[in-house]
């Protein structure tokens, strides 16, 4: 990229996308389609965001590997060839070299280009992007397709630096493979993250150390590899694929069932359960009775059930009540899909300490120090999550109108028409932003909608000779007003999780529903009514 000539009113770029990862790749495809100046720039030295980041042990797909994939080109899904119903991790970072190589897209990414301030030049309507290593370029739209889990985040223990073995955390995984053969290790967390990594570890680890704060409620995945007829199967029926997924409420292959819960006999509901724990993937969360996340005597059945199968699975009886969560129902926070995780606790090799009962105190030398032990460890793995959604905004400058920061801005939580765009930050649009569906979804549809519909928009306003997109006040107000308003009628907006913006290591961060909770073909649908009525409630100049 050239450095911009700051006296003229040349732009470098039409675009700048910020980020490599599965929305940047599909924004700049679709826009360098149109014939524009786009490029890509990417903290990463390689593609793949999220993928790229998280080589964790056990990191794969909770989301059926075909459902997951790009659906906009039949021929890439045709040459590509999915290995297990749930790909892990290695290779779903190989599928996006793929798709990045297939479509030539690297001869316009700047890698190893972290973005450290953006300012809208309100003259010149355009951004004012300058990244770490100094590099500065105008563009007249800046589109963030920045992922709602990709700044992670470490407790606050005192000591932190001070554990004399290596300390990792899962989203800043090393590449070379780390060997727990002989090793005690320490994993801290018990997200979807930190359950997959512990089902790993205590198949190589000497030892086990597993600190859990809040357990949550696991469901089995059931993956598998996909054998010569399923492979067949699947090539032949994308279309269908993307049907069922498109008109399911998460972009999933799992629709929820029309009954509720309390309409059937406790015969049928229990079988209902038990076929649901029997089948893959998310169907248990996704494709259950429509009132087991809306309504808390529905989901008491639920729950009663999960912590059932928990019961079962884990021997000691008084272990086994330590991984059953005490603090929300079932499904009310991401549901951990898991493989004989409950049975780790059943090996000696594992220790399972509940640091709600006995707090950690601080990071020794050693290991981890609680209130009643000191744990010694070889290796300590932080599963401990992200700044969800908002978090890799912050890390950004990133002024609007009058000088106002984006970060300021959503101090007191998102406000947005529909998680596109913010008033005071004309020509940015936040693929995958907080308040839009895409936080909620089995991201890959809807990004390919977002991406979709944005490189749309910003066809339309060059069609049209508009330089300048913003949204309107009261089109902010009123989809801000709605997102909270959807959220109120489920149970995740009364759980406090990722989804509500709490991290107990943020204790600043406001605790709002970080999500839209109306499921993506209402939010497809209303998407496409403003685009039809002339992007109304946007403001074109
Ligand atoms: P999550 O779901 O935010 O989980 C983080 C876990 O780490 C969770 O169990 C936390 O307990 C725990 N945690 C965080 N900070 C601490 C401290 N300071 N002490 C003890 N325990 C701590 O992140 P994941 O990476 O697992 O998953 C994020 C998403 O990525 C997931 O939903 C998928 O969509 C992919 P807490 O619940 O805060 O008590």
């Amino acid at each position: 990229m050239s450095a911009a000539d700051r006296t003229s009113t040349e732009l470098d770029f039409d675009v700048v996308v910020v980020g490599a990862g599965m929305s940047g790749l599909y924004a700049l495809k679709l826009l360098r389609d149109q014939g524009l100046r786009v490029v890509a720039l990417e903290k990463a030295p390689g593609v793949g965001g999220t993928w790229y980041w998280n080589r964790y042990p056990g990191a794969r797909f909770d989301s059926e590997s075909y459902s997951y994939g790009y659906s906009f080109s039949p021929e890439l899904l045709q040459e590509w060839q999915w290995s297990e119903h749930f790909s892990p991790q290695p290779e779903t970072l190989r599928y996006l070299e793929f798709v990045a190589d297939k479509f030539d897209l690297r001869r316009d990414i700047q890698f190893d280009s972290r973005i450290k301030c953006a300012a809208f030049d309100e003259a010149g309507k355009c951004w004012e992007i300058e990244t770490d290593e100094g590099v500065r370029a105008r563009a007249r739209f800046l589109i963030t397709a920045v992922g709602p889990l990709s700044a992670p985040t470490l407790p606050r223990f005192a000591g932190l630096d001070s554990f004399e073995g290596p300390a990792y955390h899962t989203a800043r995984w090393p590449h070379e493979p780390i060997d727990f053969t002989g090793k005690r290790v320490g994993v801290i967390g018990t997200g979807a993250t930190g359950v997959q990594t512990i089902q790993e570890v205590a198949k190589i680890a000497a030892h086990l150390t597993v600190f859990q704060r809040s357990p949550n409620w696991c469901a089995p995945l059931h993956n598998g590899p996909i054998d010569e007829e399923a492979q067949a199967r699947i090539k032949a029926g994308y279309p269908e694929i993307f049907r069922k997924c498109r008109e399911s409420h998460g972009g999933f292959l799992h629709m929820s069932d029309p009954r509720s819960a309390l309409e059937v006999s406790p015969e049928e509901r229990e079988a209902f359960f038990q076929k649901l724990y029997g089948e893959p993937g998310f169907g248990i969360w996704m494709g259950n009775f429509s009132d087991i996340l809306v309504n808390p005597e529905a989901n008491d059945f639920m729950t009663e059930f999960m912590r059932r199968k928990i019961r079962e699975r884990v021997k000691d009886p008084e272990i086994a009540e330590m991984p059953i969560p005490k603090n929300h129902g079932f499904g009310t926070r991401r549901v951990p899909l898991e493989t004989h995780y409950y049975e780790v606790y059943n090996q000696d090799n594992v220790l399972l300490v509940d640091i709600r009962e006995a707090p950690i105190e601080r990071i020794t030398p050693l290991g981890v120090k609680t209130a009643e032990a000191e744990y010694e460890l070889d290796i300590l793995i932080y599963a401990t999550g992200f700044d969800a959604i908002t978090g890799a905004f912050d890390r950004i400058e990133i002024r609007g109108q009058g000088g106002q920061t984006l970060k300021d801005k959503w101090a007191d939580g998102p406000r947005t028409y529909l998680g596109l765009q913010s008033v005071g930050f004309p020509n940015l649009l936040t693929l995958v932003g907080p308040h839009n569906a895409a936080t909620f979804c089995n991201s890959p549809r809807c990004i390919e909608q977002n991406v979709e519909w944005v490189t749309d928009l910003i066809r339309y306003l060059r069609d049209n000779d508009y330089e300048r997109v913003v949204p309107t006040r009261a089109a902010e107000d009123d989809w801000t007003k709605h997102v909270y308003d959807i959220a109120e009628l489920t149970l995740l907006s009364k759980t406090d999780s990722w989804f509500t913006g709490v991290n107990q290591n943020l204790p600043d961060k406001k605790r709002t529903f970080m999500a839209y909770a109306g499921g993506s073909p209402a939010y497809r649908t209303k998407c496409d009514e403003v685009a039809a009525n002339g992007y109304e409630g946007f403001d074109l100049q």
